[in-house]
């Protein structure tokens, strides 16, 4: 575990007295914060289970607003799914847990930045989908997701993250880092560097049509990965839209792209075998009709139009994001090897190859569902 069993008990404290920890499990995932889930006993003997995240203040500076942000998104969807007597509204919303001062987390400069949420039962995250309803199921919850957060009152959402998916300057700060090679890593990652760099016009598809204002701002989740929306054990519907730190002002366009990323490829983000990907023509279907559905006619025509687009440009950026990482030592994401981010940046490389490849089949499956 990366937090002492002890340290983890202080850090709860802050947030819930009494009773005691009996179970503590730390969650594998996630390339930012570390993640633990908490089973609690309370004095009468009954136990709930919790998650409770240490935030990494190296990538997001600016805390404060980042949960200023998440609690309003959290707040505006519990009132919107009660308002619409949601069947599954008690689990359609984070439920964070104040600290025992009132405050929305624990920021202790001995502890570290810490907040807590109840744990959704019977809900998992998954790395790739395993059916076709899935891919419709994930789909529908973002479109959803940024349908119910379409009306929610001003002012703007913080942007605690500037320029988070400003893909040009992905790339510059990837030039920069080549010409930097900090660890002397760029010899062994040529190949792919130059594979990005012939990508760059695919990438920037989604930034042109935006700067040109053919693209709305709107509340989006912007880190819209099939593992951030969790599906009910039993029956696999979608319960919630979880990981709110990047909801911030954006384009529809970068959740959608997203999870084409994560849904349409057959292999996982740091598959060590990239030749074996293949996009899922049947799951991008599947995904771009629940989308459509959970989006209930907000989307423009133009938005509309550049969703197969969208996939190809946000595994560019994410392929950009690691190889960048890589040769600056591996400093923003979380790595279990030291060639962790240049397998994540090759493989994620190889898909958007194969989307750029797939794209008029996948125009041609969007433009027979606009018509039905
Ligand atoms: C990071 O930590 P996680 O897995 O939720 C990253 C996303 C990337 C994603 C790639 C704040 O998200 O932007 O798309 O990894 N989050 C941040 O899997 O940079
Ligand atoms: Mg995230």
């Amino acid at each position: 575990m990366t937090h002492t069993l002890d340290f983890l008990h202080e850090a709860f404290s802050n947030f819930i007295e009494g009773g005691s920890i009996v179970d503590v499990e730390q969650f594998r995932g996630g390339h930012i914060n570390q993640t633990y889930f908490i089973t609690h006993e309370d004095g009468r003997g009954r136990r709930r289970r919790y998650v409770m995240q240490n935030m990494n203040r190296t990538v997001f500076p600016r805390l404060k607003e980042l949960m200023e942000n998440v609690i309003r998104v959290s707040e505006h969807m519990h009132r919107r799914c009660t308002a619409q007597e949601h069947p599954d509204a008690r689990r359609g919303y984070i439920h964070f847990v104040r600290a025992r001062d009132g405050r929305n987390s624990l920021d202790s400069e001995a502890l570290g930045f810490w907040r807590l949420y109840h744990f959704i039962e019977n809900a998992v995250g998954k790395m790739t989908p395993s059916s076709e309803t899935e891919a419709f199921a994930a789909g529908e919850a973002f479109g959803k997701f940024q349908e119910l957060l379409a009306d929610m009152p001003p002012p703007r959402l913080h942007e605690t993250i500037s320029r988070f998916h400003d893909t040009r300057w992905r790339y510059e700060n990837l030039e920069a880092a080549a010409a930097k090679d900090a660890c002397g890593r760029l010899a062994g990652c040529r190949d792919v560097l130059d594979g990005l760099r012939e990508l760059r016009d695919a990438a920037l598809a989604v930034q042109l049509a935006a700067e040109a204002g053919r693209l709305p701002e709107r509340v989006v989740h912007n880190d819209a990965k099939l593992s951030n929306v969790l599906l009910d054990s039993t029956d696999g519907h979608a319960v919630c839209v979880i990981d709110l730190d990047t909801c911030m002002p954006g384009l529809s366009l970068h959740d959608f792209g997203d999870l084409m990323r994560s849904i349409c490829s057959s292999e996982d983000e740091d598959t060590e075998n990239p030749g074996r990907i293949v996009v899922r023509k049947d799951m991008f279907a599947a995904l771009h009709a629940g989308y459509v559905k959970g989006a209930t006619g907000m989307l423009t025509a133009e938005e509309r139009a550049l969703l197969p687009e969208s996939g190809a440009v946000l595994t560019l950026e994410v392929a950009v994001r690691f190889l960048a990482d890589y040769l600056a030592g591996d400093v923003y994401f979380r790595v279990k090897h030291p060639e962790h981010n240049l397998v994540r940046a090759r493989a994620q490389l190889v898909l958007a190859r194969k989307l750029v490849a797939a794209m008029p089949e996948l125009h041609a499956i969007a433009a027979e569902q606009e018509r039905e």
